[in-house]
């Protein structure tokens, strides 16, 4: 679809003149564009058309993003040397006076400063990009851990609660509305056969046994910007931070940045989780976190990323059986291919499951 960049561009308080705006980046959720200014010495932007059948009350969403990013720039203003243009996002108020604006056509757009000079991976190749990601996401929860204020709004309401995925997922076997349903009986039976175990986070939450704290959720690696050195930068894309539980942040950063392939790998025998990218992870995030986690939290860090990237897979099948209506996808098969990933990744880290449980040990 064809918009007026420039014009959406100029609605907002921009330093700068508009150049030109392109497609960019490879989120599934939004369509984000890279705006370039004409000015060589002001910011780039990147500008998004929001997704609103996936968040359904942008309102509020740009009210947490306000919140988080005002009380993330007050922690990094108490920081020496921090460059808080760079580890942080900022939102542009648009001529309105509020961050977001809305078309005629009823579509809602945002505007953030671009990240300069940002590194960002869709697959993690050394242990030391993995180390800063974990710190990356550490600090950032450590930041926002005495957020004041109500707390933040659910985005999307039970986003990583298992129970309710599967709920959704047995639902849309039983009506099979595209008649997909036959094709993949046998992912259906991996997913059911691990149904039960999948349920001791929210168990344990139920029981007072670990907290909810303000967690992303939606750690994927390329939402965690590094900078020209592959230092950890920033992390982006906050429309689903709210109360959650650390093992989702930890679990679906590890899904990402432990993976040997991409989450789009449609061959399975390169797919695999790499114990030695756990390790540096666990380690960046431990770094930031060890004080502050319970024993609780910390015995069930190393089942997080089995957890959540079930929960994807689950999630990729049940929109695949849809019709795919929630995931952007290239082709027809996308959904599927992307759940198999994500079934065989499972797997490997359940093979690898004693060793994983032994390096949490030895951290904590
Ligand atoms: P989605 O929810 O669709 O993943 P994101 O907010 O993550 O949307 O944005 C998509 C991509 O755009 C990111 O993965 C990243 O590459 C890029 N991006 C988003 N915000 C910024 C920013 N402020 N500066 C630089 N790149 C950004
Ligand atoms: C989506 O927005 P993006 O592309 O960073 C999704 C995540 C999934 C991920 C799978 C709001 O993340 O939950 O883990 O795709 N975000 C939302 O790649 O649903
Ligand atoms: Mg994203």
């Amino acid at each position: 679809m064809g918009y007026n960049l420039k014009e959406i561009f100029e609605y907002f308080d921009a330093d700068g003149t508009f150049l030109k705006g392109e497609s960019y980046g490879s989120g599934h959720i939004h369509d984000t564009f890279r705006i370039e200014t004409v000015e060589k010495e002001k910011d780039d932007y990147i500008l998004q058309r929001l997704n609103n059948k996936v968040f359904r009350n942008i309102p509020e969403l740009q009210h947490n993003i306000e919140r988080v990013t005002v009380h993330l720039r007050s922690k990094l203003e108490g920081i020496p040397g921090s460059d808080i243009k760079r580890e942080c996002l900022r939102l542009i108020p648009s001529r309105n006076g509020k961050t977001w604006i809305s078309d005629n056509e009823g579509n809602f757009w945002r505007m953030y400063i671009f990240i300069s000079n940002h590194h960002s991976y869709n697959v993690v190749d050394s242990p030391d990009k993995a180390f800063e990601g974990g710190k990356a996401i550490g600090r950032f929860q450590a930041m926002l851990s005495d957020m004041p204020g109500d707390p933040l709004f659910e985005t999307i309401p039970w986003f990583h609660n298992i129970e309710k995925r599967l709920q959704d997922f047995n639902n849309k076997i039983k009506e099979n509305p595209s008649g997909r349903v036959g094709s993949v009986v046998k992912e259906i039976d991996q997913i059911l056969t691990r149904a039960e175990e999948m349920k001791i986070i929210l168990r344990l939450g139920r029981e007072g046994k670990i907290p909810l704290r303000i967690t992303h959720n939606d750690t994927k690696f390329n939402n965690i910007l590094l900078d020209e050195n592959d230092k950890a930068l920033c992390v982006i894309d906050l429309d689903t931070v709210m109360p959650g539980y650390i093992h989702y942040d930890f679990g679906d950063a590890i899904r990402t940045a432990a993976n040997t392939a991409s989450e789009d790998e449609d061959d399975l025998s390169k797919i695999k989780m790499d114990i030695n990218l756990f390790k540096a992870y666990s380690e960046g995030y431990l770094s930031e976190t060890v004080e502050t986690l319970n024993d609780v939290e910390k015995e069930f860090l190393a089942f997080a990323p089995r957890l959540i990237t079930y929960t994807i897979a689950v999630r990729f099948l049940t929109d695949f059986i849809d019709g795919d209506n929630y995931f952007k996808i290239h082709h027809k098969l996308h959904n599927l291919q992307r759940a198999r990933g994500q079934l065989r990744l499972v797997m490997s880290m359940e093979e690898q499951y004693e060793d994983m449980r032994r390096i949490i040990n030895k951290l904590t």
